[in-house]
């Protein structure tokens, strides 16, 4: 099964990630921060990647330093399991509906960070959630997971919702582009041999 296991420790965070890419969607994630907490097992579940995370971060201050560390640590965790990225099929795309919200995110495992983001939250906050955490942690994921990430907005007027969408619709097209394509079980799916 391809795994891995990333510690990260700083003077803001203290984090763990466990994932499996080849898992069923389990989901066990405490970062102290509710709605994060929400969001990542959304990732989890419909990315179909058993996801285990655990921050203790500086919540005192703000959730900045927590969103954006796990983003970090997840990506390093997601790069370190898909290795030299043999048989996979690369890319993933997804045209997510969540009632009001249309949330279209598409995404390539190239190694080249890039994230393009068109999304504007309609509200500050969703709960005591600061809504500009959600971009912050898809540019930590997309930076450190060496992710071509796109994530458009094509609809929406609830700031939860818009954001729920943006998780699973990540989280569909991290699906697709993780799996393995067995046409393809013993390449790298690049011309140029490598990604
Ligand atoms: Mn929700």
């Amino acid at each position: 099964m391809r795994s891995a296991q990333i510690s990260r420790k700083t003077a803001e965070t203290n984090i763990s990630v466990n994932i499996a890419l080849d898992g069923t969607g389990s989901y066990d994630n405490q970062t102290g921060v509710g709605f994060f907490d929400h969001m990542l097992d959304q990732l989890a579940r419909h990315s179909l990647i058993d996801m285990k995370i655990r921050c203790e971060g500086d919540l005192h201050i703000d959730d900045h330093h927590t969103v954006e560390d796990v983003g970090i640590a997840l990506g390093q965790a997601l790069s370190h399991a898909i290795g030299d990225k043999k048989g996979i099929r690369r890319y993933g795309a997804c045209l997510l509906p969540m009632d009001d919200a249309l949330v279209r995110a598409a995404l390539d495992l190239s190694g080249r960070p890039y994230l393009v983001w068109n999304m504007e939250l309609p509200t500050a906050k969703i709960g005591t959630f600061d809504t500009e955490l959600v971009r912050e942690f898809f540019q930590a994921l997309s930076t450190h997971g060496g992710i071509t990430l796109h994530v458009d907005a094509l609809h929406g007027i609830n700031s939860h919702h818009m954001a729920e969408a943006a998780f699973k619709a990540v989280a569909r097209a991290l699906r697709e582009a993780v799996e393995t394509d067995p046409r393809t079980a013993n390449a790298i799916p690049s011309t140029k041999g490598a990604l």
